[in-house]
This record gives structure tokens, sequence and C-alpha cells, in this order.
């Protein structure tokens, strides 16, 4: 019985990775008025493999554009860079908060209002993708 035990413990251990590879929590888009065209997005993910995840790209069905934005401080002057790719090194973790990096989701496709729990698609640049779900906030 211990044998077996230990075989199953080992196929779990060794089977590949499946298309869930980052942990993500407190993913919220923080809500605004239906008439601005766009939103801003947080969430903090954690990378749990010993490989690091490449996002190269975001979208969903209520949105016609998702970007991942830098906030820059020069001279005192802020603005938002969008940037192609986000690593996560293996075992990392990235925070997308408020004057931070932050998705930026752009032209809602319909109404959202708050509560509302908005799905997401990360796509990996292994071809695998993750569907996250943010929640509209207050
Ligand atoms: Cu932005």
């Amino acid at each position: 019985m211990n044998r077996f035990i230990a075989f199953i413990t080992f196929l779990i251990i060794s089977m590949p990775s499946v298309a869930q590879p980052l942990h993500v929590s407190d993913a919220w888009i923080k809500n605004l008025p239906p008439a601005i065209p766009m939103r801003a997005g947080y969430m903090q993910l954690m990378n749990h493999d010993a490989n690091a995840a490449t996002i190269v790209s975001i979208s969903s069905d209520a949105f016609e554009k998702v970007e991942i934005h830098q906030t820059m401080n020069i001279d005192g002057v802020m603005s938002m860079h969008p940037i192609n790719t986000l690593v996560l090194e293996a075992n990392g973790m990235v925070s997308l908060k408020p004057g931070g990096m932050h998705l930026m989701l752009m032209k809602p496709t319909r109404e959202l209002k708050i509560g509302d729990e908005i799905e997401i698609v990360l796509q990996f640049d292994n071809d695998s993708s993750q569907v996250i779900i943010m929640t509209v906030k207050k």
C-alpha cells in the first residue's frame, strides 16, 4: 500500500504543469462611469513554478483591447507606457497596483457594474494560456 501511495505521489509530482501556471490574487478592476473608455486593473501574480512565465498578451471579451502599463515618474511628471511582455521569474511575484504597473482595459464592450466578474485571458510565450477572473470594485 505504501508503495502504491508513493507511486501516485510520483505521478502527481512528475505531471507536466497544467495551464494554470500562475497563482492570482486580489484581481480587480476599478469601476468608472460608463462614459469613460478605459479602466485600470490590479492584481498580484505569483509564479510557483521552477520556470519563468512570460505573459505576451492579455485579452477579454469585455474589452476591445487590454494592455500592460508601467507608470513612470519623469521629473515629477507621471505618465504611462505600454510594456509588451511581463516576465514572472521562477518563484517570483509581480504586483499590479495603483501608481505602478497595471492593466489598461480599453473600450468596454458592455456596461460594467460593481460586483461583475470579468474573464481575462493571459497568453504566455509557450502558447499556453490561463483564464483569470477580475472583479469590478468601487
Ligand atoms: Cu495605463
